[in-house]
Parts: structure tokens; sequence; C-alpha cells
């Protein structure tokens, strides 16, 4: 059994398809899904404004390699191009592991290159911590506390201040 919180996010081309079709792809795993928030660039300003949005979802079979190898299926299938000279810059689509789940509800930890989670920017951005308080008020992102309290870190008050949600702009979980 295994539990992931995924970020996935879109600054070029058609944002909505491209987060609304890796709902899809990631299917009937997806239990929760956020509400889609208009964010601010983060790490490289010089881009156009993101869609962003977070999805738990759940999998008995899934092994915590499993959400990354799922999360690369997603960003291929909206034929992303990385840009290794531009590491935060502008992309279809981005889906950032966040954190996993054993089958005891214990946080997965790996510090491999391939998959470290928790994801160890996630505490920083806005764009991740506020999405995800929709879908869980209560949660905790591993080893790094309450998301209300990362939230209220006066660091992320512009990158707050700047999202805007998208009512308009739903996204359906099938469960
Ligand atoms: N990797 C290791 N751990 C993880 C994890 N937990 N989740 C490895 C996903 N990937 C993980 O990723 C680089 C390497 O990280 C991979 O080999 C993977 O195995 P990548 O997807 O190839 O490259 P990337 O996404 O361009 O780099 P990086 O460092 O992951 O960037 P981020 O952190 O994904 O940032 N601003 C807004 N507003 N909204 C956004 O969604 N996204 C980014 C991308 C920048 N700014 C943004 C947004
Ligand atoms: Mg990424």
């Amino acid at each position: 059994m295994s539990r992931a919180l995924l970020s996935i996010g879109s600054n070029l081309g058609d944002r909505y398809q491209h987060l609304q079709q890796a709902v899809r792809l990631l299917g009937e795993s997806v239990v929760l899904v956020s509400g889609v928030y208009e964010t601010p660039p983060w790490g490289d300003p010089g881009q156009p404004a993101y869609l962003n949005a977070v999805l738990l979802a759940v999998d008995p079979a899934a092994a915590p390699h499993d959400w990354l190898d799922r999360a690369r299926a997603c960003e291929a299938a909206a034929g992303r191009v990385r840009d290794p000279e531009r590491r935060f810059g502008p992309r279809t689509l981005d889906v950032d592991v966040i954190a996993v789940w054993d089958a005891d509800d214990q946080p997965v930890l790996a510090d491999d290159p391939e998959l470290t989670v928790p994801h160890p920017r996630a505490h920083l951005r806005a764009f991740v911590l506020r999405p995800w308080i929709d879908i869980q008020p209560y949660g905790q992102l591993p080893g790094r506390g309450w998301l209300t309290d990362l939230l209220n870190d006066p660091a992320l008050a512009d990158d707050l201040a700047g999202m805007t949600p998208r009512p308009d702009l739903p996204l359906e979980s099938r469960s």
C-alpha cells in the first residue's frame, strides 16, 4: 500500500488541458484533487505564470519509485522537453512527487537523486502548500511540520499573495 502527494504544474501551451490530462492518466489511484491556482513562476522569473494543483493518490501495489515513473509518463504525454540550461524554466507539464507514505501511514524518506522524498523544495513553495491545504487542512509535510505553519512563513508571503484561485478551471477525480 502506498499513498502519494503529487504536485502538477504547467506554464506552456494549453495549461488547463495539460493538468486535466495528468489527472486522467493517473486514473483510478487519484482520490483527492485540489483547486487550480494561477501562480507566479518560482525559481526563474522570466517565464509565464503557471497553473498548479496537487493530487492525493493511493495504490496498494505502488512502490515509491512507481510514483516517479507515473509522474514522468504524464510529463512525456504532455510532450515535455527538458532544457538542461534552465532547471526551473518553462514546461508543458511538471509532475513532482512531494511525499509518499507506506502501508502503515509512515512517511517514506529517500535521499536518492532519482527520487528524493519528501521533495526537498516543497516547504519553500506556496504553489504546493496552498493547494495541498485545500484537500488536507490538517496535513503535515513530513520532516517539516504543519502545512498551515509552513504557509505562514514570511518568506512565502509574496508568492502566496501573487496566487489566484481559478475555480473556473476545475479538475475532477473519478473516485
Ligand atoms: N527527482 C528527485 N526527487 C524527485 C521528486 N520527489 N519528484 C529527480 C520528482 N523528481 C524527482 O527532475 C530532475 C530530477 O529530479 C529527475 O531526474 C528526477 O528523477 P526533472 O523533472 O527532470 O527536472 P525539473 O522538474 O526541471 O527540475 P526540478 O529540480 O525537479 O524542478 P522542479 O523542482 O520540478 O521545479 N513555478 C511555479 N509557479 N509552478 C511550478 O510548478 N515548477 C518548477 C519546476 C519551477 N517553478 C515553478 C514550478
Ligand atoms: Mg520536476
